[in-house]
Formats: C-alpha cells, sequence, structure tokens
C-alpha cells in the first residue's frame, strides 16, 4: 500500500448522536494519522459541490438536506491505503450490507442516516481535501511513525 490521504466526515447524525469519539478512535487505532479536523455547518452550495457527481439522483435534494440540517465533522487522515482501508471500515453504503465492525454495520440501518462519509478514490479524496480544507492541511511527524510504518 502507498501512503495516501482520504477525506472522512462525521455526517450531521453521526454529530447529534455522539459517535465522534468513536469513530475518530478507529482511526486512531487502525495506526492512521490525523492532519486535518473541523466542525462546520456547511452550506446548501458547499454540500452541492461535495457531492456534485450524485446531482440528479432522486435521493439528492434529501441528502443536500440531510447533510445540512446540523454540523459535520471533516477530517484528514493519512497512512498506508488510507482511501480504499477508509471505505472498508466505514462500510457499505447500505448500512444493512455493512459487516459487523465497520463503522455502519456497528452504528446505524439506514442508507439515507449512515452517520458517515469517506472518499472513493485518491482522486476524489483530494479534490474532497482542496473543498473542505483551502486553508491545507497541518505537517507534523508523529511520535508513532517508525512503530506504525516501516
Ligand atoms: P457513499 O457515501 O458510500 O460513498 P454514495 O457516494 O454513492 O455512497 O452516496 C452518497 C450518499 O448518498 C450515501 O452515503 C447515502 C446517500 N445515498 C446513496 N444512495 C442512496 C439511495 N439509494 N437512497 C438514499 N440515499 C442514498
Ligand atoms: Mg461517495
Amino acid at each position: 500500500g502507498n501512503r495516501e490521504r482520504t477525506y472522512i466526515m462525521i455526517k450531521p447524525d453521526g454529530v447529534q448522536r455522539g459517535l465522534i469519539g468513536k469513530i475518530i478512535q478507529r482511526f486512531e487505532d487502525r495506526g492512521y494519522k490525523l492532519i486535518a479536523l473541523k466542525m462546520q455547518s456547511a452550506t446548501t452550495e458547499h454540500l452541492e459541490k461535495h457531492y456534485a457527481d450524485l446531482k440528479g439522483k432522486p435521493f439528492f435534494p434529501g441528502l443536500i438536506k440531510y447533510m445540512a440540517s446540523g454540523p459535520v465533522v471533516a477530517m484528514v487522515w493519512e497512512g498506508l491505503d488510507a482511501v480504499k482501508t477508509g471505505r472498508v471500515m466505514l462500510g457499505a453504503t447500505n448500512p444493512l450490507q455493512s459487516p459487523v465492525g465497520s463503522i455502519r454495520g456497528d452504528f446505524c440501518l439506514a442508507v439515507g442516516r449512515n452517520i458517515c462519509h469517506g472518499s472513493d478514490s485518491v482522486d476524489s479524496a483530494e479534490k474532497e481535501i482542496a473543498l473542505w480544507f483551502p486553508e491545507g492541511v497541518t505537517q507534523y511527524t508523529s511520535a508513532l511513525d517508525t512503530w506504525v510504518f516501516e
């Protein structure tokens, strides 16, 4: 695996349900490094950019309304195979098809309330990181680095 960056977001239902700490814990426990973090109430315009690929889907208006219904936690995590493994840690889009042990498989049920987002490719990760963190991400050496990476 390559060292990659992925954009992970806790959606408004994840925030309201008190799952911020648990979700962050899983990425920390796995060995990923947190390089950007903020809580933000996103505007409709911003969310429509984030989900531009889904414009035209029947669920799009409901998705935007849900995502704008409260603050989200926006994060960038870095480490080996972060994009693909981040998606595995999240589970399937439909929580009912998510394995137990994944975030969605452990904490939610409905596709329209699936508590978290993760980039689906390195390319979309780059775009999403630029959209949510135009100010850039942090740069630091983790004290764990040589114990987590060869
Ligand atoms: P993912 O979030 O797993 O990347 P996606 O990008 O295809 O999935 O869709 C974005 C979000 O839109 C998804 O997390 C939940 C919502 N969504 C997707 N398909 C849906 C559907 N069939 N009905 C309702 N909401 C849906
Ligand atoms: Mg997606």
